[in-house]
């Protein structure tokens, strides 16, 4: 197995805010944990500056430009936008195992803090990356989902993703949509990537039709938006002359374990026993604030 950088559990590089230091300063105020916990979702909240968002851009454009090569490392790259490039947005997982910046993103304590905070833990894990990458005037749509419903070889449902935006991402570009009180659903079907964005309205009762009013979130570049793992979203076409390039970092509480012995969590990562925590060098505890 090729080895990428998981196995440093501490940033690489000096871009982002040390970890140490009063981390209070990142944690969010009360009436916006209130409004998480209401809509199960929130934002936007400023992530990065545009220093960060400029040297981000330049990583993913080289990540980009030998994707191919890359393979080796990401988990995964979307299969339907291998077979249609020009029908379905570029996805792909596991930046963080190539690049150094995208490493060190997931320590970031400004998205650690307070994603952990939401969670109601001390230490948060990582879970994944993910890049959601839509080129100007592309059709290539985000079907309605929820997260949980491709992590279910996991346990107990307690993870959290934050999508910060590289590009100032409006309607007309494809920005995230959710639909608020959706993650008190339960889990729904899992849709397909390169498929209809409206899969999973099918699988929705009467009360869940009439609650779905999608609420578009605009991020400007360097700003996040964060969701409960059950809350669905979903995103239509770039209709802008702009790209608009989503990152994605997923984190789980410390004590999630594995449900499926049969095949690893992600491609590349080693097999654990059912039960077995989900630990070790591809999921690092990324924030520490026990002894504090
Ligand atoms: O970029 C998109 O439209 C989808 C992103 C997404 O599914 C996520 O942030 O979890």
């Amino acid at each position: 197995m090729t080895a990428g950088l998981e196995s440093e559990h501490a940033p690489i590089t000096d871009c982002f805010p040390a970890t140490e230091g009063p981390l209070d300063r990142f944690e969010l105020s009360g009436e916006d944990v209130t409004l998480f916990e209401r809509q199960g979702f929130l934002g936007p909240i400023n992530a990065l500056n545009s220093e960060e968002v400029k040297d981000l851009r330049a990583r993913l454009d080289a990540i980009g430009e030998r994707i191919e090569h890359h393979r080796e490392l990401l988990y995964e790259v979307e299969e339907a936008w291998l077979e249609r490039p020009d029908e379905v947005v570029l996805h792909f997982l596991g930046a963080w195992r190539v690049d150094e910046l995208f490493h060190d993103l997931a320590f970031h304590p400004g998205l650690t803090v307070p994603l952990a905070q939401l969670l109601g833990v001390e230490r948060l894990r990582f879970w994944h990356d993910q890049v959601f990458w839509k080129p100007p005037l592309h059709p290539g749509v985000v079907p309605w989902h929820q997260d949980w419903s491709y992590w279910q070889r996991t346990t107990p449902e307690n993870h959290i993703t934050i999508h910060i935006s590289l590009d100032d991402a409006d309607e007309e570009s494809g920005c995230l949509h959710f639909i608020p009180g959706s993650h008190r659903w339960g889990a729904l079907p899992a849709a397909s990537f390169g498929g209809d964005i409206d899969q999973l309205r099918a699988h929705l009762d009467e009360d869940q039709r009439a609650a779905f009013q999608p609420v578009a979130t605009p991020l400007k570049a360097g700003q996040a938006s964060i969701h409960h793992s059950s809350t669905v979203h979903g995103s239509f076409a770039n209709r802008s002359n702009r790209p608009r390039r989503g990152v994605v970092l997923n984190f789980m509480g410390p004590d999630t374990r594995c449900t499926d012995a049969e095949a690893p969590l992600l491609q590349g990562c080693p097999l654990f026993a059912a039960g077995a925590l989900v630990e070790g060098a591809f999921f690092p505890i990324v924030l520490d604030r026990s002894s504090s």
